[in-house]
């Protein structure tokens, strides 16, 4: 139904408890009040009909999309909007048609499927044509130009695009150049506010059209509850994990304090966000080094190994295939490797952030990268091959149950995976001499607290704001303001720089101008340790879960491909059932993986003040 990341604003399937009672009153249901009452045949047909339309134009905007995605020019934007423009009217029509079966008892599929159809849009388009073809136009346009975007350093002839300011926030420690790293790649999204503006304005009225309140309350309608328990769900998890969050925090701060000074980082408040050695500090493992625990260092560098190996791009998929291969599923199709995009082509602009495909919705699968030889990058591919094997795990179902069974699923498969590449299963690759012994695992918790802890309140706070933008409570005056507000709030992060309302920082990350919902990388972040435990259980390991590795173990890959060959055919809660045996999310897994870091943590913060 969607491309995972990326382009997902087409169909992003999402269930839930729908309020399309204004769909009626709105003339949507055209009905003849003479006809008869529609009938259970009718319904099924109507869903049948509907599936091979709806799949129809989402292969032809799916092909669109890649051209423009791996190519842009002003060309390939129109041709992507139009594309994108027919399959979302298509689908807004025949949300509006399924009311006319409201009332009808129909068979558990069918119902869901009505269900599924009637809530399934990210990018909701207002029925005026006008108004339609503007909105997807002005998603194209932003996506594009998030793509496109170069900072140009005055008095050099080189201009630096996201991949090159990546590798330049990773490595460099030079607090001078960092900032101004970090205020260039902001000036990208200047130019965006107005489009911006306009975008919520008309996806708005998409929505209200629809009988939500607005685009963020149809986003929040997509978790088989309603949507406000859906956000109450949202502060459970987070109360869950903050504590641990805010002692790591406070632990970086201090050797942020070593490393740059008492000036530049303040004792009792918020981290510089430029000196978290990510464009977004979003996740902090490029810093690993400056925070490593004494005596408790892995001693291996992946990037390191990768390089002088002089593993390649491809040769990096390939690893990620390996996995999953050695679990039980099928190797992918040769078109994947003939119709990929591995690395950044020189001649042309390309939008580089990682999204995985599936064209044809059935095995026309891809991913879109410029792949680095990092470990960062290491595991990216595994995230992006997650989706890929999710996909076609539920390629065989029919079309509107073609989606992991929530956002969250989707983006915690391939992350699942890469919590299994362990010391120990690098020495099985050959890639490690040997492993580094058990005293030595604090590092490596620590360096994947930096990744999957200090990202969750990253994960949460992007929607967190965008539903406040869709709702009105944050306006475009304030735009800035609340972003960093919330940035505090959640991360106790601060802008590096004066910021203003010239500034809209939001849009320097690509998920904001790409229309991709952000929650789902907050639930994936704990649902991927809730299906690394019940698989390592099933795998048999008895260890601490940060030495289990399911690689070869064909149980645990049944386990895992039963689930994802559901697809969205059942609630989420069926979906974790199969897998965990637990029908809640829950982040006492990753409290549990992380529980010897965080009491160490809290011995390294005694006397410091923790908190901000
Ligand atoms: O966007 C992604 C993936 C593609 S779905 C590379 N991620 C988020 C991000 O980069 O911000 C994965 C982690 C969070
Ligand atoms: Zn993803």
């Amino acid at each position: 139904m969607m491309r995972a990341c990326g382009t997902c604003h087409l169909i992003g399937l999402f269930l839930g408890v729908l309020a399309l009672v204004a769909m009626s009153a709105s003339g949507a249901d055209e009905t003849p009040s003479s006809q008869q009452p529609p009938t259970v045949e009718e319904a099924a047909a109507f869903i049948k009909s509907a599936e091979a339309r709806l799949l129809e134009l989402n292969v032809l905007s799916s092909r669109a999309d890649w051209v423009k995605s791996t190519y842009i020019t002003d060309d390939t934007e129109i041709l992507a909007a139009k594309a994108d423009e027919r399959a979302i009217a298509a689908q807004v029509e025949l949300a509006k048609q399924a009311t006319r079966f409201d009332h009808l008892k129909l068979p558990a599929d069918l119902a869901r499927k009505m269900m599924l159809l009637k809530v399934s849009l990210v990018l909701p388009t207002p029925a005026d044509p006008k108004a339609s073809a503007e909105l997807t136009d002005i998603a194209s346009r932003m996506e594009g130009a998030y793509g496109k975007g170069k900072w140009c350093p005055p008095g050099k002839d080189k201009c630096l695009d996201i991949e090159d300011l990546t590798r330049l926030m990773a490595t460099s420690r030079d607090p001078h150049e960092l900032r101004e790293a970090w205020v260039g790649w902001h000036q990208i999204a200047r130019p965006m506010r107005k489009d911006f503006v306009r975008y919520v304005e008309l996806s708005n009225q998409g929505a209200r059209e629809l009988g939500f309140q607005d685009t963020g309350a149809l986003w929040r309608s997509k978790y088989d509850m309603p949507p406000d328990d859906f956000a109450k769900e949202l502060d459970r998890l987070w109360e869950q994990v903050r504590p641990l969050y805010v002692q790591l925090h406070a632990y970086v701060r201090w050797k942020l304090r070593e490393k740059y000074g008492d000036q530049a980082v303040p004792a009792n408040g918020p981290l510089p966000a430029d000196l978290l050695g990510n464009m977004w500090a979003q996740s902090w493992e490029n810093i690993y080094p400056l925070v490593a625990p004494p005596n408790a260092d892995p001693g291996y560098d992946l990037t390191e190994i990768l390089k002088s190996r002089n593993t390649d791009a491809l040769g990096m998929a390939r690893f990620g295939e390996h996995f999953f291969t050695s679990l039980g599923f099928a190797p992918l199709p040769q078109t994947f490797w003939e119709r990929s995009m591995f690395v950044k082509p020189r001649d042309r602009e390309v939008v580089c952030h990682a999204s995985a495909w599936d064209v044809d919705f059935v095995q026309d699968l891809r991913v879109k990268m410029c792949i680095d030889i990092t470990a960062e990058y290491f595991s990216t591919i595994h995230h992006e091959l997650g989706h890929n094997f999710y996909q076609r795990a539920y390629s065989h179902q029919p079309f509107l149950f073609r989606d992991s069974a929530n956002d969250g699923f989707h983006e915690a498969i391939g992350d699942t995976i890469a919590l299994s590449i362990t010391p120990q299963y690098l020495v099985k690759l050959g890639l490690l001499d040997k492993a580094p012994d058990p005293s030595k695992d604090l590092g490596l918790l620590l360096q994947r607290a930096l990744e999957k802890i200090a990202f969750l309140p990253f994960g949460l706070l992007i929607d967190q704001w965008r539903w406040k933008v869709f709702s009105g409570q944050i306006t475009p005056q304030e735009y800035n303001r609340a972003w960093w507000d919330l940035r505090l709030k959640y991360q106790g992060v601060a802008a590096p720089a004066q910021r203003s309302e010239e500034d809209f920082d939001p849009g320097a990350k690509y998920h904001v101008p790409a229309d991709v919902p952000y929650t789902r990388y907050f639930l994936a972040d704990i649902l991927q340790f809730q299906f690394h435990r019940a698989l390592a259980k099933t795998a048999g390991c008895t260890e601490p879960l940060n030495r289990c590795s399911i690689y070869n173990n064909k149980e645990a890959g049944a386990r895992l491909a039963k689930m994802l060959e559901m697809g969205v055919s059942r609630p989420w809660p069926d979906a974790l059932e199969a897998l965990t045996a637990q029908r809640q999310m829950d982040a006492n897994a990753i409290r549990d993986y992380f529980a010897p870091l965080e009491k160490w943590l809290e011995e390294q913060n005694q006397g410091k003040p923790v908190g901000w």
